[in-house]
């Protein structure tokens, strides 16, 4: 891609994991080869650099003559995670190469079948799907006639906001092999710790020095899952001492169940030895799972937060006078006790994000961008609370976790106060606790799935299964990026009260073992994009929290 202007350096320069400093993309803008010097500055920036600043790019422009390309790409986590597909998912042992040598077979929806569910389906409380101006007015008609008054008679004193897991200033990765290691590690310690306690497991390695015939059960992450010649499955399971193969058959209650499973997720097996002890005889899945007896907590108070993603400020399509009648909204002494706002990624539309994305945009500097959704956040409350994460249409990296906005966008963000965290994040308000999730692993969940677990249309389906894996976005090297971390900052240690997350531009809703998964639709009207593949967004919808019973009413701006 030539780089001949400012705003493709820095989508470039986005697509490598990177922010700039304005004036450092200016620099290169204007250097006789801003590819070459942009590969240079890449080259000559530490390892853990998140941001190219104008420092990186003197050095190299400085440096006599035009800039050589660098012989190896920037060591930057979000780089490696490109090329680095499955297998870096697989393994868990010391000695990666191995593992490593098996191709990644993404089979496991392959000839999905339907038919009951396991007793383990979702319990669904009143869900989202029916209607979805069922719950909430067209506010649009109830603000017209009144002028935003500010007047509300709010008593910040009686508020709590705290934040846990925002992993921003946090990164260690510098995107080698061997930090894929330590994540995939970590998740496994994470999450067989989950499962240790509902089946006997052995590590591989014993299950291997077994006697066929005996009972075994094992916990791993999935490497592998293809259907056999005569239509049964084989799941080939990894732990930190080796893998082991388990054969599910087709007429077995739990085949319905693999259609469920997803590569690099943490699972257990439970079944027979063969004979020979070469093979598991699967006669039971168990995923980490929300436990049946989870017990959300609640507000003290009657309290609300508005749940929303997805601004898109920049895009032709983001719809200025829906937000705007929401703002009024919010003044309105029908929003008084809307004191929180969360804002769960895709602020701005960006440059660079997807082909072809420039015909499209309002705005096209990407700071431009921001300074404009500052000026319309200004429009809420200024007495509200705002928490905000970034999704992979905002200047940060993009390989997950994604850390919170940097120095100079907070800056251009700086009014309100919001807490600005990372994707994703866990805010709990007033007692409830929230994960803040961003939501790109949903695209492969849908993908993945049949239509009846997860699909646009019920969006809340697919956050289901994210709950029942206890990760955000268990599979790695497709639409997801993964940067490699010390710790796995994707897992879901705590099970939250709430769990919010956009991106899929939808809106739905419902209780997934008793923990509310919101997806809260958008801003943007339909693309180009959305057109050509039927997605139709929901549009200029906030969903509003009850913090004290943990109900929904969703309110209509569009
Ligand atoms: O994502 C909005 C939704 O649309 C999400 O489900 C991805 C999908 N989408 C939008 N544009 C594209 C392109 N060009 N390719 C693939 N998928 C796309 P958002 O993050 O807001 O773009
Ligand atoms: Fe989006
Ligand atoms: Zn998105």
């Amino acid at each position: 891609m030539p780089l001949e202007t400012p705003s493709r350096i820095v989508s470039e320069l986005a697509s490598r994991g990177y922010n700039a400093e304005r004036e450092a993309v200016t620099l290169l803008a204007g250097a006789p080869e801003p590819a070459l010097a942009l590969e240079a500055a890449i080259e000559h920036a530490p390892d853990d650099a998140l941001r190219i600043t104008t420092e990186h790019v003197r050095a190299v422009l400085d440096a006599d003559g035009a800039p050589d390309a660098p012989t190896a790409p920037g060591a930057d986590a979000a780089t490696a995670t490109g090329s680095a597909r499955k297998g870096a998912g697989a393994s868990l042992q010391d000695d990666a190469e191995s593992a490593n040598e098996h191709p990644s077979v993404s089979t496991g929806t392959a000839g999905s079948r339907s038919g009951g569910s396991e007793g383990d389906a979702p319990v669904e409380t009143k869900e989202s799907n029916d209607d979805l101006t069922a719950a909430g007015t067209t506010a649009a008609e109830s603000t017209a006639a009144q002028s935003p008054s500010s007047a509300h008679d709010r008593d910040p004193s009686l508020r709590s906001l705290e934040i846990a897991n925002d992993m921003t200033g946090q990164s260690t990765g510098t995107g080698e092999y061997k930090h894929f290691v330590r994540t995939f590690r970590d998740r496994y310690e994470r999450l067989s710790g989950l499962l240790r306690g509902r089946v006997n497991h052995r590590p591989a390695e014993s299950i291997q020095h077994m006697a066929g015939g005996e009972d075994a059960s094992m916990i791993g992450l999935v490497n592998d899952v293809r259907s056999t010649a005569s239509g049964h499955w084989l799941i080939e399971l990894e732990d930190t001492t080796g893998t082991f193969p388990a054969l599910v058959m087709k007429d077995k209650g739990i085949a319905d169940m693999v259609e469920e499973i997803m590569m690099d997720e943490c699972i257990a097996i439970d079944g027979t030895l063969a004979d020979d002890s070469g093979i598991l005889f699967a006669d039971s899945i168990h995923f980490p799972d929300i436990p049946r007896t989870h017990k959300p907590s609640t507000a003290d108070r009657h309290v609300q937060a508005a749940l929303i993603s997805d601004v898109h400020v920049g895009s032709d399509e983001f719809m200025a006078d829906a937000w705007h009648r929401f703002a009024e909204w919010l003044h309105t002494d029908e929003a008084e006790h809307v004191e929180y706002l969360l804002i769960c990624g895709d602020m701005v539309e960006g440059v660079g994000v997807y082909p072809d994305q420039d015909e499209e945009l309002d705005i096209v500097d990407i700071y431009e961008q921001y300074e404009t959704f500052a000026e319309h956040l200004k429009e809420v409350p200024g007495d509200m609370e705002i928490v905000m994460i970034p999704g992979n249409h905002d200047a940060v990296r993009l390989a997950e976790p994604q850390p919170g906005f940097d120095e100079e966008l907070r800056e251009i963000m700086a009014a309100h106060d919001a807490r600005i965290v990372s994707n994703p994040a866990t805010v709990t308000v007033e007692g409830v606790s929230i994960l803040m999730y961003h939501g790109v692993s949903l695209d492969e969940v849908i993908a993945e799935l049949p239509e009846e677990k997860a699909s646009y249309d019920e969006p809340h389906k697919a956050m289901y299964q994210l709950l029942k894996k206890r990760h955000v976005a268990p599979q790695y090297g497709g639409h997801v990026r993964m940067a490699p971390e010390e710790k796995d900052y994707l897992t879901i240690d705590e099970v939250p009260d709430v769990f919010h997350t956009g991106h899929v531009h939808k809106l739905g809703w419902g209780k997934y073992h008793n923990v509310l998964a919101v997806n809260s639709g958008c801003w943007q009207a339909q693309t180009d994009f959305q057109k050509s593949v039927n997605i139709d967004p929901d549009a200029g919808y906030a969903p509003i929290l009850d913090l004290d019973t943990l109900e929904m009413t969703v309110r209509k701006f569009s």
